[in-house]
């Protein structure tokens, strides 16, 4: 059970945190399951900066992760859970990006026996794991933000003029500032985000070549399945949400599968009428992916549709913006139980 504790929060410094990481001998350093460009970025700024400072690194990964996120890894070769679990005894663990058993399926056993040597770094409001030493800055837009003191107190330089390319630490912090700011574009992006990543760019970090490869990087199949998603979405509560299906007929035409998807739910928002966006889609007899976007408001305190809600309706969630559920049975059947939620939800919301 997830029980989210209103204690989430910074128990820890950075001097603290630096301090106990580089008396280590041997560190591990893992995320959240299915780790993100934030996650990863974090693992890796981490443990190359340790690295800098000579210690012995490990780093592990959970779950499976979007393709694309490979060319962030370099060199790096990480375990992956639940294929594997470490063997190796470490002075120190971190937990990066999450405090959220919940979102630690795959490493918790392993964590939890090991509670007393683990560090927390987070920038989410939520969680429920209880290691002594965290740092939780819910202000940081990317947890590498959160990052940055602690490498900074590790006495690592990763903004020096040149140093910024293919598998360095800046280049690891921006990955993270950058997918996690929706490219600088969410409101999480404020003046300490800039201000960062100017720094950043200014070590060198080759954005143009990291958008093209994070964000500029699908199959062909993607388009096939945005194509058919398109063609059979329909409208619902005045134009103010968008519905749009894959049925297994529509990933077999395209010769796609569910890594394909990545972004399709996102292609209604350009409507300047939409306030959200689902989509259906079906892979395995019985069962119905939902996906959930929807807009900020327009301006602070205004109206905004909370997906978060409307994917717990069906048994998921997430943010209030981004969510997702997994649900058994018929996609006719789903997808008329999920207009009525979208009908009511937006008539409630006036
Ligand atoms: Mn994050």
């Amino acid at each position: 059970m997830t029980q989210v504790t209103a204690t989430y929060s910074t128990t820890s410094t950075p001097r603290h945190i630096a301090d106990r990481l580089v008396n280590a001998k041997r560190v591990l350093i893992t995320s959240h399951d299915k780790p993100d460009g934030d996650a990863i970025g974090s693992v890796l700024a981490l443990a190359r900066a340790l690295r800098q400072r000579g210690r012995v690194v490990d780093v592990w990964l959970s779950g499976a992760f979007d393709p694309v996120l490979q060319c962030l890894l370099a060199h790096e070769q990480p375990g992956r859970a639940p294929e594997k679990l470490p063997t190796a005894e470490y002075d120190a663990v971190a937990v990066l990006d999450t405090g959220s058993w919940g979102q630690l399926e795959h490493m918790g056993p392993w964590l939890r026996e090991r509670r007393e040597k683990v560090i927390g770094v987070d920038h989410h409001r939520s969680g429920d794991t209880d290691f002594a030493d965290r740092i939780v800055d819910t202000r940081c837009a990317s947890c590498t933000q959160a990052l940055v003191p602690i490498i900074e107190a590790l006495g690592v330089k990763f903004d020096m003029p040149g140093t910024g390319g293919s598998g360095s630490i800046a280049e690891a912090l921006f990955a993270g500032l950058a997918t996690d700011t929706g490219w600088f574009r969410f409101s999480s992006a404020d003046a300490a985000v800039f201000t960062l990543a100017s720094r950043l760019l200014g070590a060198g970090v080759e954005k143009d070549r990291l958008y093209r490869q994070l964000e500029e990087n699908s199959r062909p199949q993607r388009l096939g399945l945005l194509g058919r998603a398109l063609s059979n979405m329909c409208w619902l509560a005045n134009n103010r949400a968008a519905m749009m299906q894959l049925m297994p007929d529509d990933f077999a035409t395209a010769s796609g599968s569910p890594e394909d998807l990545a972004g399709v739910v996102n292609a209604p928002m350009q409507v300047g009428s939409t306030e959200c966006s689902v989509l259906l889609s079906q892979t395995e007899a019985g069962i119905v992916k939902l996906s959930f976007r929807s807009k900020p408001a327009l301006f602070a305190g205004g109206k905004f549709v909370d997906v978060n809600r409307m994917a717990g309706e069906f048994g998921g969630g997430g943010h209030v913006h981004a969510a997702g559920a997994r649900v058994k049975g018929e996609m006719s059947v789903v997808t008329e139980q999920v207009a009525k939620v979208i009908e009511r939800t937006i008539a409630e919301l006036g």
